[in-house]
């Protein structure tokens, strides 16, 4: 799709915790202040050159927290500034409620334990209820706001639960969801209690798209919709309740362009030869972060320290620039965190520096963007060490701010960004021996390694930029709406469902197909318990008692079991998916026949697997044999079940058999066993008016693809498929067939 080419249809909606801009009322008087933040950064640098594009998407709202209380007689007027200039739409929640929501459940709840700081995480039901309730409150929001063709995009873990309340109001919009935190692996995400991490799981699985910054994150969410809800994905799409979605990597890029033309800009130029001047002779490493424990700040002190002990060649000859900006000012963890750092520079500059010299110069503030870009530009190292960081945008403006192609990027592999920049060197952030060293590699490096590093680096930051980031969300979320509209196309709908029902009462032949699991009868734990209740079979008896219609059942179930079942009806029964087939009022006959010298060759293998996978068994057939793992734990399940397909698929290759993966089944069969192939030649003698077939799994996909286009083809259960029509569940399709008998009855 190309940017120019499409019509505005929508705007985009941004939710975020706070907006870009802070509130602040003192008196009756309104300021406004920029908020701090790698979010609001990059979303701001975004949505600014958004504006001036010709995309799909005519203009954006951002909906958020003003950054204060606003007292209420106060909240009329700010909303209305807000709304007019800026485009934003406050939520106000007071002090009391973000206590526990903002201060509470996501920063002592979600933010340590996504970072891999377990011990610091608080559980506590009050803070997940209002976590619950301020999502609920921004649901609201933006259902008010929200018009036909928005596309609603969700910004980070203040509100994993928004997605699936908005699906509900306003299931028609796009919704998109980014994280911009790790995800963590299961096993520290299933920490949280179960009944949390399922609502954070499902919550997030309400968007279209769910997207992180790495493929690590990626993999730890989709374990995690495993493990929660049984789901499983297909190349990152996750068919849940119906709707598909894609679960990707996007990874974060800076405002390239903006931080590579202010570290340009004459001016800045001068102050960066300012501070190198004030240096004299100095290396200067920089470091720059938010007040956090996850940035690592107390650690890398303790780093430079040991460098400083083992390296007293550079002791006068570099300093550290430590900029902490100040964070969420209010958690206790952040108060006693100020506290260390500011004990930590203490005694440092105390031991090794002098009158003339202090190894670290330390502020504790916000500069304005210039001022920033200056420290970038003078600065020969960036030291950039968290414990754990989603992706780490500093590292990026460092690299883009080189414009003289030298400076070293020290980077910790614990950042979202290190698996973009491996040029940086790249240091475990838990060992002080490896920082302290990569510290010396740094000051040493030769001009012609730096350059070289840097320009790759640079060209990797330039190209995935914020746009290219923001674009390809975006375009990701547009697509997949689409896809979803189609199968949204494809539900047969009350409507659809009335129509078909009223050619089927006009209809003088009628052929009837129905595959058995998952379509006739719900899916069942095991095999043996999915047997046809009464009701089942007295509709089948009355379907099959009207002479015009042709009635078949198609099951990879063996004959014996029909037989038993539907023997004494008036069906066409086919057994083993076409492997046998019985007429109606006929006798069985093989219609594949397999060279069963395969089976000693295989049964062995397929043993072994059961040994390996507890509560997982074998279901043994004529012509084929199948591999149940619905009981098994699923993670465990669906690894071995790639890896028995893979051992499969090379001992049957040159042979008539094949493997095939059914819903949490594999299954090797008679190539030559195959319901499209079974399906026409039971239809062979009939010139029928109206061909219906239905069934959930992909082996009924084969009869979809073969059956003539204008036959009525159901899939149960939504998927992408080869069929005409879907239904939700199986349940809708009693309630079809309930139709069709109740036509012929009058
Ligand atoms: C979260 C994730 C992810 C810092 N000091 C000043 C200042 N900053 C700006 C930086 C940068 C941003 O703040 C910090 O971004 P980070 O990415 O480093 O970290 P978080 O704030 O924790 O961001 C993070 C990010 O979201 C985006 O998805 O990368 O992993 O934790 O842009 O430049 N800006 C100004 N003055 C300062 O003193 N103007």
């Amino acid at each position: 799709m190309s940017e120019t080419t499409t019509k505005k249809t929508g705007r985009l909606i941004i939710v975020s915790n706070r907006l870009p801009m802070t509130v602040n009322m003192e008196e009756g008087k309104m300021t406004l202040g920029p908020s701090a933040g790698g979010l609001v950064s990059a979303l701001g640098a975004y949505l600014e050159r958004r504006q001036q594009d010709d995309t799909e998407l005519a203009e954006y709202l951002w909906v958020g927290w003003p950054g204060n209380d606003i007292a209420e007689a106060d909240q009329p007027l700010v909303r209305q500034h807000l709304r007019d200039e800026p485009g934003c739409d406050p939520v106000f929640l007071t002090a009391e409620v973000m206590d526990k929501f903002y201060l509470g459940f996501c920063n002592k709840t979600v933010w340590p334990l996504f970072h891999y700081f377990p011990t610091l995480t608080v559980y506590e039901e009050e803070m997940w209820k209002v976590y619950e309730a301020v999502n609920r409150q921004f649901c609201r929001v933006v259902a008010e706001l929200v018009q036909p063709g928005d596309v609603i995009w969700i910004h980070d873990y203040h509100f994993m639960l928004l997605p699936a309340m908005l699906r509900e109001c306003c299931p028609d919009n796009s919704i998109g969801f980014f994280l911009h935190i790790p995800f963590p692996a299961y096993e520290i995400f299933r920490l949280l209690p179960r009944k949390w991490a399922a609502s954070l799981v499902e919550g997030l699985l309400g968007s279209d798209v769910v997207g992180f910054h790495t493929v690590d994150y990626v993999r730890h969410f989709l374990t995690a919709v495993l493990r929660l809800t049984g789901h499983q994905h297909q190349i990152g799409r996750v068919m849940f309740q119906g709707r598909e979605i894609r679960v990707d990597a996007f990874p974060i890029g800076i405002d390239f362009e903006k931080y590579h033309e202010t570290a340009c800009l004459p001016k800045i130029r001068r102050e960066a030869d300012l501070i190198r001047r004030k240096l004299v002779q100095q290396k200067a490493i920089l470091s720059v972060d938010r007040l956090d424990y996850t940035k690592g700040i107390a650690k890398r002190l303790r780093a430079y320290e040991l460098f400083l002990e083992r390296h007293p060649e550079w002791h006068q000859e570099v300093i550290m620039l430590l900029l902490v900006v100040p964070s969420r000012i209010g958690v206790d963890r952040y108060q006693d965190m100020r506290r260390e750092i500011d004990e930590l520079v203490g005694r440092i500059n105390g031991r090794f520096g002098d009158i003339g010299w202090a190894p670290i110069a330390y502020l504790y503030k916000n500069l304005g963007l210039q001022a920033l870009s200056s420290l970038y530009s003078a600065a020969d190292v960036a030291l950039v060490t968290p414990l754990r960081d989603g992706m780490n945008l500093v590292a990026k403006e460092f690299v883009a701010s080189r414009t003289q192609d030298d400076g070293v990027l020290i980077l910790s592999e614990m950042a979202g960004a290190a698996r973009e920049l491996p040029e940086a060197l790249i240091i475990n952030p838990n060992s002080r021996e490896e920082m302290a060293e990569a510290i010396h590699q740094a000051l040493v490096m030769p001009p012609g390694e730096q350059a070289e590093r840097i320009r790759a680096m640079r060209d990797n930051v330039q190209r995935y930029d914020v746009h290219r980031w923001g674009w390809l969300f975006l375009h990701a979320l547009q697509n997949l709406s689409a896809a979803n509209q189609l199968t949204a196309d494809k539900m047969l709908n009350e409507e659809k469902m009335a129509n078909l029902v009223r050619q089927f009462a006009l209809t003088n032949r009628r052929a009837l197909i129905f595959d058995y699991d998952g379509t006739l009868v719900p899916l069942a734990r095991t095999p043996e318990q999915a047997i046809p209740g009464e009701y089942l079979l007295r509709l089948l008896r009355a379907l099959t008692a009207e002479q015009r219609n042709d009635v078949t059942i198609v099951s990879g179930r063996p004959r014996e079991f029909l037989q038993q079942h539907f023997g004494d009806l008036r069906l066409t029964l086919v057994a083993e998916h076409g492997a046998w087939m019985k007429r109606r009022g006929g006798i069985w006959r093989k219609r594949v026949f397999p060279d069963n010298a395969w089976k000693p060759r295989i049964l062995p293998l397929l043993e072994y697997y059961v040994e390996r996978l507890p509560a997982s068994f074998l279901e043994e057939k004529e012509c084929s044999i199948a591999w149940h793992y619905r009981l098994s734990d699923a993670e465990s399940a669906e690894f071995m079940a790639q890896e028995l397909k893979f051992e499969l698929t090379n001992l049957l290759l040159q042979t008539n058999m094949e493997v095939l993966e059914g819903n949490k089944v594999l299954e090797v069969r008679a190539k030559a066993a195959n319901k499209g192939a079974a399906v026409l030649a039971t239809l062979d003698d009939g010139n029928y008016g109206m061909i219906l077939a239905a069934g959930d799994d992909w082996t009924d996909e084969d009869m979809f693809q073969v059956l003539p286009a204008t036959a009525m083809t159901i899939r149960v259960g939504v998927r992408p498929t080869a069929a005409n029509y879907l239904l939700a569940d199986q349940q809708d399709l009693i309630a079809l067939l309930e139709k069709l008998m109740m036509a012929d009855l009058g």
